[in-house]
């Protein structure tokens, strides 16, 4: 899927690029069903679990795990616009599932931060090369802990090298209350509402957050980290799912990929 040049100059110049209903319903049901099993695994080394308080606030290492996950990063409806975005090939830095199931359960929200200095802190990303994509998996309103962000904030390049809290088990660089409040007067705020099958693009120095999930509808998302194959990480310390090796760059597969064995009978 070849993005046009209007949005990948809307990309660039705001942070972040929303296209609506990218995958089907059946789609959408085939990324749904795997939900269940990732929340399940308790002892798989390369899936990790971030428990907060008992809760699982995301998983990292998905696509090393998931059959249909290391589809999803080679579907061509996101690898495509990413190389695109990033200008040349690609591979996965980072997947995630957050589950965010609202009263049913795990529900934890995201303090303000941008993704890149903790990559680049931590792992010796060298640039922010990398896109952030997250594919709804379920209809996002404002009452489910949509994904905030402050538009253009990625322009301001890294705002935090210090060493944030260890935040729930994940270790994050944090954006602290007074440079949200002077952005926020400066460029406002958009909450992403969405259809089940959207997918937000988000440069990897867009300052984002999200709130606790208090509502009866799950906000359960696929997540999937691009970095440029040129764009490695020099020293990456922190286990695989946190900060892949393999630097292999991404083929698409065909664009029904993750509908493949999962297809109807035919009538007999
Ligand atoms: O899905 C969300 O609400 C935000 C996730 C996020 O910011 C992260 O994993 O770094």
């Amino acid at each position: 899927m070849e993005l046009k040049r209007s949005q990948v100059e809307q990309y660039e110049q705001q942070g972040y690029l929303f296209l609506e209903r990218v995958f089907s319903a059946r789609e959408v049901a085939a990324l749904d069903a795997i939900i269940p099993e990732l929340l399940a695994v308790k002892n798989f080394s390369g899936l990790r679990r971030c428990d907060v308080t008992g809760q699982v606030r995301h998983i990292h290492g998905t696509h090393l795990y998931n059959e249909q996950i290391r589809k999803l990063a080679r579907h061509p409806r996101l690898l495509q616009p990413s190389e695109q975005l990033l200008g040349g090939k690609v591979y996965v830095h980072q997947s995630r599932l957050v589950p965010k199931l609202g009263l049913a359960g795990p529900a934890r929200g995201f303090p303000w931060h941008q993704d890149f200095p903790t990559w680049h802190v931590r792992d010796g990303m060298p640039g922010p090369r990398a896109v952030v994509v997250a594919v709804f998996v379920d209809e996002v309103t404002a009452f489910n802990g949509p994904i905030l962000f402050i538009p253009r904030s990625h322009h301001l390049g890294m705002m935090t090298t210090d060493d944030g809290p260890v935040m729930e088990g994940y270790k994050q660089l944090n954006v602290s209350d007074e440079q949200v409040t002077q952005l926020f007067k400066a460029e406002g705020m958009v909450a992403q509402l969405g259809a089940p099958g959207s997918v937000l693009f988000m440069h990897s120095n867009l300052v984002h957050a999200s709130s606790e999930n208090i509502s009866p509808l799950r906000r359960a998302m696929h997540q999937l980290v691009y970095n440029s194959v040129e764009n490695m990480c020099t020293n990456p310390v922190r286990p695989e799912e946190d900060a892949a090796r393999d630097g292999t760059p991404l083929e698409a597969l065909s664009g029904d990929c993750l509908l493949e064995g999962n297809r109807p009978r035919p009538e007999a």
